[in-house]
């Protein structure tokens, strides 16, 4: 007589972030698949809205990479008592989850270096708190196919 197969552990999964930013920030929520382009925080060069979480996800077909250029950017400035970007705060990802590898977080004026992702893919996220807002920032893209050079 066979076993019966043993029943697997009752899992949940939610996604409440996300979903979340589905419905308060629609906006918020940008593909980019052109082989280069632009995009601004909400509202550029007014300032930006307070308590949002927008996502731009950056894919380019496989075998193509993308550098990533922040021309402008001013956000809240880091939390004077703990140097970090606790206010507001953007991130890059390498790749198009924020379970990927984090390329950088920055606040206030300061100047991101050009990134450029491994992959076809790259994530920019725009996190705000409740209060104190500024003009956000500007990015262009452009995306390159990439061949490994034996030298
Ligand atoms: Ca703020």
């Amino acid at each position: 007589m066979r076993d019966l197969p043993t029943p697997s552990p009752h899992q949940t999964i939610c996604l409440w972030s996300s979903s979340l930013t589905l419905i308060l920030a629609g906006e918020c929520q940008q593909i980019l698949k052109d082989i280069s382009g632009n995009f601004t925080s909400p509202h550029y060069p007014n300032i930006y809205p307070n308590n949002i979480n927008c996502h731009w996800t950056i894919t380019l077909a496989a075998g193509y990479r993308i550098k990533l250029f922040f021309p402008f950017l001013e956000l809240e400035d880091r939390n004077s008592l703990t140097d970090m970007c606790d206010y507001d705060s953007m991130y890059v990802y390498d790749g198009d989850s924020e379970t990927d590898t984090l390329l950088g977080q920055w606040c206030g004026s300061e100047q991101p270096p050009s990134l450029t992702s491994k992959g076809n893919k790259l994530l920019v996220v725009l996190s705000t708190d409740q209060n104190y807002a500024f003009k956000g920032f500007t990015a262009s893209y452009i995306g390159g196919e990439c061949s490994l050079i034996i030298v």
